[in-house]
């Protein structure tokens, strides 16, 4: 089915979804003819590098819970599928944050490493994302990201040093296992140099309190805990990013009260009464935090998405979708933001279920 969809795609006018990279090397029948061989021989098959481009961003296409995909055909691709050491792993994970990042002119990028074959398992990336920052457990309460004790505590005990003292917005270190013979190895720890890691520290543009909150967010959003499936190939470890939405920081990774929970705080400087949650002083506080990270990316030149207009660009991405005559799955509950929902158009309308087939992200069953 991959096979047929990608030469199907391929052979559209303008193939835009394979545009950038070699064109077909063989017919439909060929190719399969070939496939079927290298499955009897070894039981597995190689995907040509045009294949796995195609692949990965149809994956993005079918994302059920994303709400960027208009701009799925221009995924870049790192094709780094001969790496399976752990040194190596971490110093391509360096490499793509590096790549990716391009001092706030981000680009969508993925780095595909080594894939599982029925003789050798690929390496594995068990951060979460790539760039997070630490969360520790002191007495009663959290310094740090609470949703990463349990990844913090873990990284410790492999031999990692947190800084010392430890903040509220240190940057964890890689924990990756190698693939093929090194996987008896078990997880390594490694450190991504600060000056690879781009942080914007956050400001209002009216509140001059708000910039001694101290708070910040790093600006390159890599997932690195999804297995990326393609044609019956699965690559364990396949970090992608794009850009942040605002609300994924402001409404979200600062305001909830399992993260850094800073909604009061904001409240209280911005006077309202917290009382009474009849005042509206949490809509009020998440509203105008998100306000100070949209604003402080902007000032640093730091490529995000706010949710009106990228609301509009994914209703222009359903749009085209149907215009190709394919169906796009849509998870409702992900694409309407968190905050101000009923103000975009995503939130006003059905859309077609997600699917389970097809290139696609996944999460693995079991964390560790
Ligand atoms: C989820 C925006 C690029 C794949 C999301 C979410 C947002 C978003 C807001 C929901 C996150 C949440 O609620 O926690 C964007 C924007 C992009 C972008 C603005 C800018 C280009 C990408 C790329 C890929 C991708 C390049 C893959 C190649 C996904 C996937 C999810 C997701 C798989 C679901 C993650 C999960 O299940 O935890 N995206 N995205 N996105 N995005 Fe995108
Ligand atoms: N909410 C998460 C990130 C999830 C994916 N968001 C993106 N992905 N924008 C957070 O870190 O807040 N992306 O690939 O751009």
């Amino acid at each position: 089915e991959f096979l047929r969809l990608f030469h199907t795609e391929a052979e559209e006018p303008g193939a835009t979804a394979v545009k950038g990279v070699a064109a077909r090397a063989a017919s439909f029948e060929e190719r399969l003819a070939e496939v079927r061989d290298e499955i009897a021989r070894t039981g597995t098959y190689v995907h040509t590098s045009a294949e796995l481009t195609f692949g990965a961003r149809v994956a993005w296409r079918q994302s059920a819970r994303c709400i960027g995909r208009l701009y799925w055909r221009s995924l870049h691709l790192r094709d780094r599928r001969h790496v399976v050491a752990p040194d190596e792993v971490a110093a391509e994970c360096v490499g793509h944050v590096d790549e990716a990042t391009r001092r706030g002119r981000i680009r969508s990028t993925i780095t595909v490493f080594a894939p599982d074959t029925p003789t050798s398992p690929g390496p594995r990336v068990w951060n979460e994302q790539l760039i997070r920052y630490a969360g520790y457990r002191t007495g009663g309460r959290v310094l740090g990201d609470p949703r990463y004790v349990g990844f913090t505590d873990h990284a410790r005990t492999l031999g990692w040093v947190p800084p010392s003292p430890m903040g509220r917005f240190d940057v964890l270190p890689l924990v990756v296992s190698g693939g093929g013979s090194f996987a008896a190895q078990g997880p390594q720890i490694y450190e991504i140099p600060p000056e690879k890691v781009l942080e914007v520290d956050l400001e209002h543009p009216d509140h001059r309190w708000f910039a001694d909150l101290g708070l910040r967010w790093h600006a390159l959003p890599v997932i690195s805990n999804m297995r990326l499936d393609i044609g019956g190939v699965s690559y364990p470890a396949a970090p992608f990013n794009g850009w942040y939405m605002a609300t994924e920081i402001g409404a979200r990774n600062l305001a909830d009260a399992e993260r850094y929970d800073m909604l009061a705080e904001v409240a209280g400087k911005m006077g309202l009464d917290t009382s009474n949650d009849r005042t509206m002083w949490r809509d009020r506080a998440a509203v105008e935090l998100t306000l100070a990270v949209q604003h402080s990316f902007d000032v640093a030149g730091v490529s995000m998405a706010d949710h009106h207009g990228e609301s509009a660009r994914f209703l222009r991405h359903l749009e085209r979708e149907e215009q190709s005559g394919r169906k796009c799955p849509v998870d409702w509950s992900w694409i309407v933001p968190p905050i101000s929902g009923g103000l975009t158009p995503v939130f006003h309308r059905y859309y077609d279920e997600p699917t389970d087939t097809g290139p696609m992200f996944r999460m693995d069953p079991v964390q560790a």
